[in-house]
């Protein structure tokens, strides 16, 4: 008999109804999860009795713990959520942070738990974490105390937010938080030990908001099964990292792609993370060079900058540590891909991923990549491209990316489940076609598809056309209203230093694209600007560009 250990059963209760959810597919023989498990137990306590205890796990903020170290810090987490603060299993536990080992311990010590982690990107201010603490009725909260203003504005505006501790107090001016609300200091005389609970496979652990560009966010619940599946796929088929890898990147633990790479990905193997603040490309290439990492996870565009970089001061870092690099978040240009193996000789390994099913379904190791593609389905979940009416594509023609696997879309009390799942797939929003090989190719967000004089034309397309001349530094392309042909494509460049943004400048690009994709895409406008528009994540906030073009 499987049974939830969940006391509070609001995320059950939240669940889509059954016949919302996509369709979950456990092919694989490594999918064959037991009933009942705890995620934090598979990865953290079950590392450490299988003699990983002595195994270094974490560094950053000065810090290096092995694997004992970390599970010593999340049981204790977890003694002050259950002792002090009366968690019971199924509650929601706010983290807020940048990326650090305290964050980590405090996402094995909610799971540990039986709590369910509620993520929240560093730069969020209270206004968008009582919107999150609200829709999770969210009753408790572990939170760097440098970010304790914005979390105290929210939770005086909120009925269900009762308990709200802080780490790192010793490194915010002194009088920030109260000294009784020290997570520390609360840890100090606790036992080490915390037995995890013995939660279903299908009890939710965590509830990651998307880092959509538009609209209210929506919540997406994960089982502790869904994370163990997310371990099971992508890294052994795909990464095929080593205990011996050290992992970095910049995506924040609060986002999936984040949290998988950087943390339950490493740990699933034995393997150790390093966990920086500042993830800026700057800092990213200082902080591979200082730990010798050697697999790194970030956005394209900091690969991109990096590479300017490694290029134009040869020397002056050494990468040399680096043995695979993956990208994922937004489409990899074929520019910034060539630009990568030319500045480290590394083939990045590109992955769609999504927060509704985890992390990434379809990508490409570093044998089989072909620039201007994604990939092909990760083992275990299955992918095709749909038209309208939810027929399958022919290769060639442009469709509705449809995917399903062991993970897939559960969005919290929302109604746009029913636009996310139909007929058992998960629709990502994306149009993509499938070559004669069997390779994804990304076209655009399908909402991003611009429709200039009758012709679709994917923004993407053109960006990454832009990217190959050697005077961009990045673009946004974008359709914008125009009387005679309903859209035009109309670009938004940033330069080089010292490159003239002159109408020269314009009439060159507006060449060079035409001369290397159909020249009906070239951009009939194009206006220079000192910096683009982004998410926290890294993502491209094209409906920011589309309102400045008004
Ligand atoms: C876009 C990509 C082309 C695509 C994510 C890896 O990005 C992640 O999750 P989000 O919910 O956004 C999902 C959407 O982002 N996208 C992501 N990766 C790629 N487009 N090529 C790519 N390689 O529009 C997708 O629908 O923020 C990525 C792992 C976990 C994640 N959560």
């Amino acid at each position: 008999m499987v049974t939830s250990a969940h006391v509070d059963t609001f995320a059950r209760d939240h669940l889509p109804p059954p016949e919302a959810l996509p369709e979950f597919i456990f092919e694989l023989p490594e999918l064959q999860l037991p009933g009942q498990l705890n995620c934090a137990e598979l990865l953290l306590d079950r590392r450490v009795a299988e003699g990983d205890a002595e195994r270094l796990c974490i560094q950053g903020a000065g810090v290096r713990w092995t694997y004992a170290d970390l599970q010593q810090r999340a049981n204790r987490i977890a003694r002050v959520l259950v002792d002090d603060l009366g968690l019971v299993p199924g509650n929601r536990v706010l983290l807020r942070g940048a990326n650090s080992p305290m964050l980590a311990a405090c996402w094995f010590g909610v799971v540990k738990a039986g709590g369910i982690a509620v993520g929240t990107m560093p730069l969020l201010r209270a206004k968008e974490l009582g919107q999150i603490i609200d829709k999770a009725q969210v009753t408790h909260a572990l939170c760097d105390a440098r970010l304790a203003d914005e979390l105290e504005a929210a939770r005086a505006g909120s009925a269900t937010l009762r308990h709200v501790l802080h780490y790192g107090a010793a490194a915010a001016p002194a009088g920030t938080v109260p000294a009784a609300s020290s997570l520390e200091a609360r840890c100090a005389d606790r036992p080490p030990h915390f037995d995890a609970v013995p939660t279903a496979a299908d009890d939710t652990c965590l509830i990651a908001f998307t880092s959509g560009t538009t609209g209210v966010p929506k919540g997406t619940m994960h089982f502790h099964r869904d994370v163990m599946a997310a371990c099971a796929c992508w890294p052994p088929h795909v990464l095929r990292a080593t205990p011996d890898d050290v992992f970095i990147g910049s995506p924040p633990l609060a986002f999936t792609f984040g949290l998988g790479g950087l943390l339950l990905f490493p740990m699933s193997i034995g393997a150790s993370t390093v966990l920086v603040e500042k993830a800026s490309p700057d800092a990213l290439g200082l902080a591979i060079e200082q730990y010798r990492a050697t697999v790194c996870f970030t956005a394209p565009t900091s690969y991109r900058v990096m590479a300017h970089h490694l290029m134009a001061h040869p020397g002056q870092h050494d990468l040399s540590s680096l043995r695979k690099c993956v990208s994922a978040g937004e489409a990899l240009p074929a520019a910034t891909r060539q630009l990568w193996k030319q500045a480290t000789g590394i083939e990045i390994i590109d992955g769609i991923g999504s927060t509704e099913l985890l992390h990434i379904f379809i990508s490409a190791d570093e044998a089989t990549a072909r620039p201007g593609a994604t990939g092909v389905p990760v083992p275990g979940y299955r992918a095709c491209v749909l038209d309208d009416a939810g027929h399958p594509l022919p290769p060639g023609q442009v469709g509705r990316l449809a995917v399903k696997g062991p993970t897939g879309c559960k969005y919290l009390d929302d109604e746009r489940q029913s636009s996310y799942v139909k007929d058992g797939w998960n629709l990502t929003g994306d149009a993509y076609l499938v070559d004669e090989a069997g390779h994804f190719v990304y076209q655009a967000r399908t909402d991003d598809m611009i429709i200039s004089g009758g012709y679709n034309i994917a923004g993407p397309e053109v960006e990454s056309a832009l990217l190959l001349h050697p005077a961009v530094a990045e673009c946004g392309v974008v359709g914008v209203a125009d009387e005679a042909r309903g859209q035009v494509v109309k670009a938004y460049v940033v330069l080089k230093a010292g490159e003239p943004a002159d109408d020269a400048m314009t009439r060159t690009l507006q060449d060079f694209v035409k001369a290397s994709i159909a020249p009906y895409k070239y951009p009939r406008q194009i206006e220079f600007c000192s910096s683009l528009p982004r998410t926290e994540t890294g993502k491209l906030q094209r409906f920011r560009l589309r309102q400045t073009a008004g």
